[in-house]
């Protein structure tokens, strides 16, 4: 028997799960959630309070004790961790860790009778960590914009955009140029993860990387001329692009069973991971993860990129591209309409979906609560094309779930036609929310057993490495769990509402 652990750092939570391979079981699965298990770091929902509502940032230290956190529960539920054979993972995209040149040497020499996050902290050359979330660098993307042009997009897969790390690394520059020539190495989530795990800096694979308007996808290596023009010198702080086997594990980890140098594969981003974790990463399905972030991906056939110049392209880890939509307004925006409105997540599908019908009279509302990436649109607000604040908690809820799945298709439309749709992430489970996309995008939905897709992606990559598989593992892992039909009755009726919804993102926020 061999298993496997695969890992997902995102936004609000980390987790771990193992499977088993063979008996296409989870043998094991751990959680963290950072607001209510690592209160310490001061990171509701996965971030720092800071009163600029375009600045998103978090303590990288968090994710490191959430590591450490999830290891020990998964020692802690009885399982041998002994067992496992290699690790896989994948972080939140975008976000990026500066770290100082104590860095290499702190890693490779980690005791194991103190916390990581106490050990790292002095290697930070930079205190926090901007995250996908952040839309501050506005500035620095027309820069970029004026300086390459279509290029950019061309070559990268996607234009400036204000959570891309590029972005965020020239800000960075031009606002403490000192604390960035402190700055001897520039992670991102997922490749910092993963050299705490190797004990060494680890790669940057092509699916995480090609999020930070850097990487070239023709070359599959950094752009010389982007990087110096983002910040001088940027080249030489970027760890290598790579992919397969990243280093063996780190001898700190042996305190929670683990052995020491078992191959630990270079750790990609959650929506790559989820693309491998859905079984979605041979071309023909698309996938709609539905989590903080919802986002829209599939695999492509070929190198194209979204004309409207939302949309991104991303490297597939599985081998080839991926593209890519994301919204920010996605969990906690559906969250804080559930709690406005007074009612629990039982009333999603027990009572709107019952009281109000497909279409809802072509009442819609877009919960931007924060600024949103897909448009962009910076001033945050609810948009609604009837009266909101004063209509019924079903109406209310029907007309976010429908806006956000009309936003999803229109935004989606350059990626292709899909008649079958892969659903993950948390809202997944609501079976009105499925029928929703199901009724709006006329393709059936499919949602798989396993709910973290992005840590099973994980898994399913470290097994890869290990020899195995991806035809065996996605045949093991991901098997078909509930399935929504689209009634063909309200083709047209979601056909007619895309202009409508057209319309309502160029709106201005309700009073
Ligand atoms: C993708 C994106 C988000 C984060 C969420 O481009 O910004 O989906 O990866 O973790």
């Amino acid at each position: 028997m061999s298993y496997y652990l695969g890992i997902d750092s995102s936004t609000q939570s980390l987790k771990g799960l193992v499977i088993e391979c063979d008996a296409g079981k989870i043998a094991a699965q751990a959680a963290v959630n950072f607001s209510t298990d690592l209160p310490q770091f001061n990171c509701p929902d996965g971030v720092l309070h800071i009163n600029d509502p375009l600045i998103k940032h978090s303590d990288p230290m968090l994710w490191v004790a959430a590591l450490e956190l999830m290891l020990e529960r998964l020692q802690a539920s009885g399982f041998d961790l002994g067992l496992i054979a290699a690790i896989g993972g994948a972080g939140q995209q975008h976000g990026s860790v500066y770290l100082n040149q104590r860095f290499a040497r702190t890693l490779a020499t980690l005791d194991q009778s103190r916390p990581l996050s106490v050990q790292l902290r002095s290697t930070l050359a930079r205190p926090t960590s901007p995250i996908w979330m952040d839309s501050s660098t506005t500035a620095e993307c027309r820069e970029l914009d004026k300086q390459f042009g279509k290029r950019l997009q061309e070559d990268t897969g996607s234009p400036a955009i204000e959570r891309f790390t590029g972005p965020q690394i020239r800000k960075f520059h031009k606002q403490r140029p000192e604390l960035y020539e402190q700055t001897a190495r520039i992670h991102l989530v997922s490749s910092f993860l993963c050299s705490v795990l190797i004990g060494e800096d680890a790669p940057i694979d092509s699916g995480d990387g090609a999020g930070m308007n850097l990487l070239n996808l023709r070359t599959m290596d950094w752009d010389p001329e982007i990087a110096e023009f983002i910040a001088p010198g940027l080249a030489a702080k970027l760890a290598v692009v790579g992919a397969g086997v990243a280093g063996g594990l780190s001898p700190y980890f042996t305190k929670y069973g683990l052995k020491a140098g078992i191959p630990v594969a270079v750790w990609t981003g959650d929506n790559p991971a989820s693309l491998v974790g859905t079984g979605a990463w041979r071309s023909g399905m698309a996938v709609v993860s539905l989590g903080t972030s919802d986002t829209f991906f599939a695999a492509l056939d070929k190198f194209s990129t979204d004309p409207d110049g939302y949309g991104h392209v991303f490297g597939n880890p599985a081998g080839g591209f991926m593209s890519l939509a994301c919204f920010k307004n996605g969990s906690l925006a559906r969250d804080r309409v559930r709690r406005e409105a007074g009612v629990g997540w039982a009333f999603f599908d027990q009572e709107a979906f019952a009281r109000t019908l497909p279409g809802n009279g072509g009442q819609l509302a877009l919960p931007w609560f924060e600024a949103e990436i897909t448009p962009p649109v910076l001033r945050p607000g609810v948009r609604a094309n009837f009266d909101f604040n004063t209509a019924a908690p079903s109406v209310q809820v029907r007309a976010v779930v429908e806006a956000q799945a009309l936003a999803l298709r229109s935004h989606a439309l350059w990626i292709g036609s899909f008649d079958t749709i892969r659903v993950t992430g948390g809202a997944s489970r609501s079976p009105g929310i499925r029928q929703t996309l199901a009724n709006v995008f006329q393709a059936r939905v499919e949602s798989i057993a396993v709910a973290d897709s992005a840590a099973l992606g994980g898994a399913m990559i470290a097994a890869h490495c290990d020899g195995v598989s991806l035809e065996s593992l996605t045949a093991q892992f991901t098997p078909i769990g509930e399935v929504c039909e689209p009634d063909p009755a309200y083709a047209v009726t979601y056909q007619e509402l895309l202009p409508a919804i057209q319309e309502l993102e160029r709106a201005e926020p309700m009073k």
